[in-house]
């Protein structure tokens, strides 16, 4: 039987350094408070080890504010694991950071060369393909190079639009089950989603779309109530997590994590 998307037994994290304060973010809006940051972050590392994950925690990276958003340098799927091409160029030398950690753990170890670039923010991961979707962080020619290197591992690619203003693809959309896609308005008609269930995003509430599934529960942010009120009533095992503090700087709750 092929395991689900979210039968995930690692996760491998970072640990926020102080610089992520000052990690990037489009609006230019105020800095995240740091011991609230490293709060929800050691929050959603052990709500991760609490769901049955056995998860790995590398050191911060003081010259790398973005770098505990581990998601946005690397795939992880258990036939191996795909070092990315961060498209923001503070971002780049995250990678060299976590090739030996990941060489530890994936014996199979594929690498982007470029010249495109690819965030793993952009990759949604379904049961039968992988979505990459174009963004910022990730352009044509380097969704092209990682649809190449994901048939290596045996998963077929499919790219997408991101919707504009919005920063990764997952940033708008996530995964309720196998056939069902938590979205943003804007991603509704996403040709990719035909033959799927897309469940919208309530009014006001676009930032929830970043949920993840992991196994049987699926972590949602905690102030989304009415997405989380309509993801109780269809019978979803919610955990919410706090994520103001990761907000101020772009994320939400896939970006924290490698999972395999
Ligand atoms: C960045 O702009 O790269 C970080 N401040 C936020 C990255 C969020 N990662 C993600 O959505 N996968």
């Amino acid at each position: 039987m092929i395991a689900a998307p979210y039968d995930f037994t690692h996760a491998l994290c970072r640990a926020p350094a102080p610089s992520a304060i000052h990690g990037i973010r489009a609006d230019g809006g105020p800095d995240p408070d740091f011991s609230g940051l490293a709060a929800e972050h050691a929050g959603y590392v052990a709500t991760l080890r609490d769901l049955g994950l056995t998860v790995d925690v590398l050191p911060p990276l003081d010259d790398f504010p973005d770098a505990l958003f581990t998601e946005d340098v690397a795939l992880t799927f258990p036939e191996g694991a795909i070092l990315l091409r961060p498209g923001a160029s503070s971002r780049a030398g995250e990678v060299a950071h976590i090739r030996a950690a990941l060489a530890a753990r994936h014996p199979r170890l594929l690498e982007m060369t470029g010249p495109g670039y690819a965030d793993g923010g952009d990759v949604l991961r379904l049961a039968e393909r992988v979505i990459i979707g174009l963004s910022d962080r990730t352009d044509r020619a380097g969704a092209t190079e990682l649809a190449k290197l994901l048939e290596t591992l045996g998963r077929r690619a499919e790219i997408a639009e991101t919707p504009p203003g919005v920063l990764h693809f997952k940033t708008g959309c996530g995964l309720i089950d196998e056939s069902t896609i938590l979205a943003v308005p804007e991603l509704a008609s996403c040709p990719q989603f035909a033959g799927l269930e897309v469940v919208l995003t309530p009014l006001g509430e676009n930032p929830a779309a970043n949920i993840l599934r992991v196994r049987d529960t699926v972590l949602v942010g905690e102030r989304w109530l009415a997405t989380r009120a309509m993801l109780t009533a269809r019978g979803v095992d919610c955990r919410p997590l706090p994520t103001d503090q990761i907000a101020h700087i772009d994320a939400g709750l896939s970006c924290m994590s490698l999972r395999w």
